[in-house]
């Protein structure tokens, strides 16, 4: 078995230590970070998706692969820094009011950490005017919303309402992601920018903050 694929069971078991130390065994092999991380560790995370969906596994199980997937990433945050381009900005994130899944939340967090801008990271189940607060108070020039629920999407319409009626809409861009989220419902609320992964984030982030772009 190649070390991704070891690295992608070990983590749907839980085996925290030991994808730690298997993800630093494939970066000591010279394999490229965003490989390990997709091929690897998301690998296993989308594995897992399916078997919580299918009712074989259940919320423990899950937590402690979630536990082994941060552990992971957390080793490969310095690598992923894109060496390319780099932005200055202050943003801010969290997952929604309601919503607790945090790793794809992290994930973003990251990526656009590793493109130099500042992320004042507001944690999970987030009101709307937790976010508002941030970036009226703490300078903050984009909010980040995630959500992975359905049912708790909705929430990134209040953000926008919030904004509005805060009268910071016109100073600040709204973006958001997670996996139930559009294109079409980032239209339909009226927020600046959706995009569906971490690294797509970080450019969109960056190219807010250089005021590129809506
Ligand atoms: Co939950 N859960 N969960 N869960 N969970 C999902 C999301 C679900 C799809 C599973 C399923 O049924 N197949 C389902 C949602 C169904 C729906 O709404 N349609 C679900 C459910 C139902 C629930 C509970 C309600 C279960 C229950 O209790 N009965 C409950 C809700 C708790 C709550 O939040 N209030 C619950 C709980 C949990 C755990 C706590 C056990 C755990 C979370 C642990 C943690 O995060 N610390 C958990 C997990 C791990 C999952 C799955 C298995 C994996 C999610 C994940 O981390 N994926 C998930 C199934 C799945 O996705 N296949 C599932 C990896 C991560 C990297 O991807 O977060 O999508 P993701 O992030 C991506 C992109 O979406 C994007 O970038 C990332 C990749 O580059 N992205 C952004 C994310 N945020 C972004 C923001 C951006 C831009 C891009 O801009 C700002």
């Amino acid at each position: 078995m190649g070390i991704l694929n070891e690295i992608s069971e070990q983590l749907q078991i839980g085996k925290a230590k030991l994808v730690k130390e298997l993800v630093q065994q494939a970066v000591d092999a010279g394999i490229p970070a965003g490989e390990i991380l997709t091929e690897g560790l998301l690998a296993g995370m989308s594995m897992v998706g399916e078997r919580f969906k299918n009712n074989e596994i259940f919320v423990p199980e899950v937590l402690v692969a979630a536990r082994a997937m941060n552990m992971g990433a957390a080793l490969l945050k310095p690598l992923l820094a894109d060496a390319g381009v780099k932005a200055s900005g202050r943003v801010c994130i969290g997952t929604v009011k309601g919503d607790l899944h945090d790793i794809g939340k992290n994930l973003v967090k990251m990526m656009m950490e590793g493109r130099g801008l500042e992320v004042v990271d507001l944690g999970t189940d987030v009101p709307p005017e937790r976010y508002i607060a941030a970036a009226r108070d703490q300078g903050c020039r984009i909010i980040c919303c995630s959500a992975l629920l359905t049912t708790t999407m909705g929430v990134m319409a209040d953000v926008v309402k919030c904004a509005e009626a805060a009268g910071i809409r016109d100073s600040v861009k709204i973006l958001i992601g997670g996996a139930p989220v559009t294109d079409a419902f980032c239209a339909a609320i009226g927020a600046d920018r959706y995009t569906p992964d971490a690294a797509t984030a970080a450019d969109a982030a960056v190219s807010l903050c250089r005021g590129e772009g809506a």
